[in-house]
């Protein structure tokens, strides 16, 4: 599936590790239960996937990639969350969709870069 959304000529902004508990579907409150994600930014979506390192060895099998879900980042809004959480360096992203996601890393600096990179996503989004 990365590859479709690659070769759908859109453009990978960033990937990495990190923590991933949704709160609240469609504007309905959801308990917690964080768990590792792999986070794509591409084109306008976040797109997560199950950690490959919390998989089995036989769960897990090449081009298996098949994405967990994913969020379209247009009208979505993004703000630090620390109070939400007894973890630090915590923010939620919230969809038109009243969709809600905390994200989390332990790594400060990690966390401040995907802030900043989603944010200027969802701005480009609302100036076109
Ligand atoms: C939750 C779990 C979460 C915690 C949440 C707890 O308990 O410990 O990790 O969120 O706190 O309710 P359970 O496993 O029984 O569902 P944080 O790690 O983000 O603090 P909360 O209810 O205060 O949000």
């Amino acid at each position: 599936a990365l590859q479709t959304l690659l070769m759908s000529s859109q453009e990978l902004e960033k990937a990495g590790l990190l923590n991933k508990t949704k709160i609240a579907e469609g504007g309905r409150k959801l308990r917690k239960n964080w768990s590792p994600s792999w986070v794509v930014l591409v084109g306008n979506s976040l797109v997560f996937f199950k950690d490959p390192k919390s998989q089995t060895p036989s769960s897990w099998k090449p081009g298996n990639s098949r994405p967990e879900s994913s969020v379209d980042l247009r009208g979505a809004q993004l703000h630090w969350a620390n109070e939400l959480s007894s973890k630090k360096n915590v923010f939620k992203l919230r969809t038109v969709t009243g969709n809600e996601f905390l994200l989390q890393s332990e790594t400060e600096c990690l966390i401040k870069e995907w802030y900043d990179t989603i944010k200027s996503v969802i701005e480009k989004l609302d100036r076109e």
